[in-house]
């Protein structure tokens, strides 16, 4: 740091500068996240100072994140599910698992996931000395649910499922595993990190709520199908209870208690969340998810007429392929198995999807000649 500041004009120009150095979504077909509903930067902007890690300083703040999880035990098919807000999908994976631990008390605890499971188990186990074990997945990238009781055994605190793959975009078996669950007593967690903005607006899609007997807790991401501004992430409990297990102490803030995993939380992104949800309502979530799966269709018919074959139907906005290489200046991103894999976002419009086939078909073509 220098010993004198800047000019504000000086440290904008430079800050501008390097934003320019990043990429802009325009191209970009590899992630999860997309440009923020502009509902979400204004509301984002409006609560910026907020801090939920003290919400009796921030009551209207706070009560906007019990709306928020009111608005997803409804979603979700249970209106007495609890919830909460955490900065996404990685910290909700964390806090489901330190709640199984607590509450199955064995030596040494494991869970089970997929092996399309997100990277953030393998922190979490990591952090939390729990053995992961690995449940293998079929023909359709989904979890095999015989396979994954032959693991189950009385040090099991959790079986984890995915509702919208990352790498594949595909819902697991969640009925079987729930099903699965009940029997042996064991926890379900449904990482719907993706898919749980996604699914609740599609006609005829797979079961992953807490309509489905067995399933314990669901987490969702705002910042990613929810337009929200980064970091947001929201877990639902069926029984909010579970959060007893993490309590603690805490006497000088405003409630005397917490079991979020964070201390300072940001008001700002749960707000922003809110307002997306809000000024959108049920008719324009759907539509917003319909266009994108029509998108979504458009790229896979698009990419099979140019020969590249689909490597799945998704069940979600994410379409893989066999493996090609793409023009630049688009970005796409590979499976761990070397597949093709678009993500087809909110910023993923139609113009987008017809734009990339376009140039993906020129140099196809001029490569295959
Ligand atoms: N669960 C699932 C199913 C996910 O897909 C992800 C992230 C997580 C959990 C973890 O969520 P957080 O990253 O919010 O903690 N999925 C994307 C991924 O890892 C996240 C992402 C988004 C990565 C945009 C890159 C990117 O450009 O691929």
């Amino acid at each position: 740091m220098d010993a004198e500041g800047l000019s504000a004009d000086e440290l904008f120009c430079f800050l501008k500068a390097k934003r320019n150095e990043d990429r802009s979504y325009s191209h970009i077909l590899s992630s999860m996240c997309t440009t923020p509903h502009p509902v979400a930067v204004q509301a984002h902007n409006l609560f910026m100072e907020t801090n939920l890690g003290d919400p009796g300083l921030f009551p209207g703040t706070a009560q906007l994140e019990d709306r928020l999880i009111r608005w997803f035990a409804d979603l979700y098919q249970e209106p007495s599910a609890g919830g909460c807000t955490t900065s996404g999908g990685t910290e909700s994976n964390i806090q489901v698992l330190r709640f199984c631990k607590k509450t199955k008390q064995v030596k040494n605890p494991n869970i089970i996931v997929p092996a399309s499971a997100h990277f953030s188990f393998e922190k979490a186990c990591g952090m939390m000395d729990v053995e992961m074990r690995v449940a293998p997945i079929d023909d359709q990238y989904r979890m095999i649910p015989d396979a994954t009781g032959e693991l189950i055994d009385k040090n099991t605190c959790c079986i984890v499922s995915v509702a919208g793959t990352t790498e594949y975009g595909m819902t697991d078996p969640i009925p079987a595993l729930g099903k699965l669950a009940e029997q042996e007593g064991v926890h379900l967690h449904v990482d719907a990190a993706f898919g749980g903005y996604v699914l609740p607006f599609i006609d005829h899609a797979p079961p992953f709520d807490f309509s489905v007997p067995g399933v314990g807790s669901i987490s969702v991401d705002p910042h990613k199908m929810g337009m929200s501004t980064i970091p947001s992430g929201i877990l639902m409990v069926r029984d909010e209870r579970v959060f007893c297990n993490l309590l603690v102490e805490t006497p000088y803030l405003t409630t005397k208690q917490a079991y979020s995993l964070t201390g300072t939380r940001p008001g700002a992104s749960v707000a922003a969340a809110y307002a997306v949800m809000a000024y959108l309502g049920r008719t324009g979530m759907k539509a917003l998810v319909t266009g994108c799966m029509e998108n979504t269709r458009r790229l896979i018919e698009g990419m099979e007429a140019f020969g590249v074959p689909r490597k799945v139907t998704p069940d979600v906005n994410v379409a893989t392929f066999d493996h090609v290489s793409v023009p630049s200046p688009w970005t796409v991103s590979y499976t761990r198995k070397g597949d093709l894999r678009i993500v087809c976002m909110p910023h993923v419009t139609r113009d987008v999807v017809e734009s990339f086939l376009t140039d993906f078909g020129e140099s196809y073509v001029s490569h295959s000649n």
